[in-house]
């Protein structure tokens, strides 16, 4: 069971958790690496935009630093820039969730880029790489 303190990391973790999971399937469908499904597509990417859309910053909260982790500690010192990277993928995940009601699959393909691009960005800045 998770004591207290652990609770808001948890939380955190988890979120990227449903982040991920999301993006994965919609980046290989684009890479080639799984088979291509409009259906699967269009319920994954509104599933991103969706948790994309839950405020990080109730991720970052009190408590949320406990532990060992890859966040890198910038992240509650630069918090005004944090936000604003992760406001990037929010917008990022907008306009996967666009591309993905056209069925484009060259628009999807960008899109994609785009979102990658954002996880990346902050990635380089506030995750460690071990
Ligand atoms: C993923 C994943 C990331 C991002 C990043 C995109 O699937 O787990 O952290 O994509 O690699 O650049």
């Amino acid at each position: 069971h998770l004591v207290k303190e652990e609770a808001m990391q948890s939380y955190r973790q988890s979120y990227f958790t449903l982040i991920a999971m999301n993006f994965g399937p919609m980046a290989a469908m684009v890479k080639g690496d799984m088979p291509w499904d409009d259906a699967k597509m269009l319920a994954l990417a509104e599933d991103f935009a969706a948790v994309a859309s839950v405020d990080v910053a109730r991720a970052f909260g009190p408590g949320s630093d406990k532990g060992t982790t890859r966040a890198k500690p910038e992240i509650w010192e630069n918090t005004d820039d944090f936000l604003e990277k992760y406001a990037a993928l929010q917008s990022a995940a907008e306009g996967l969730l666009a591309a993905a009601q056209t069925g484009d699959r060259g628009a999807i393909g960008g899109a994609i880029k785009d979102t990658g691009g954002a996880c990346k960005a902050c990635h380089d800045e506030y995750k460690s790489k071990d």
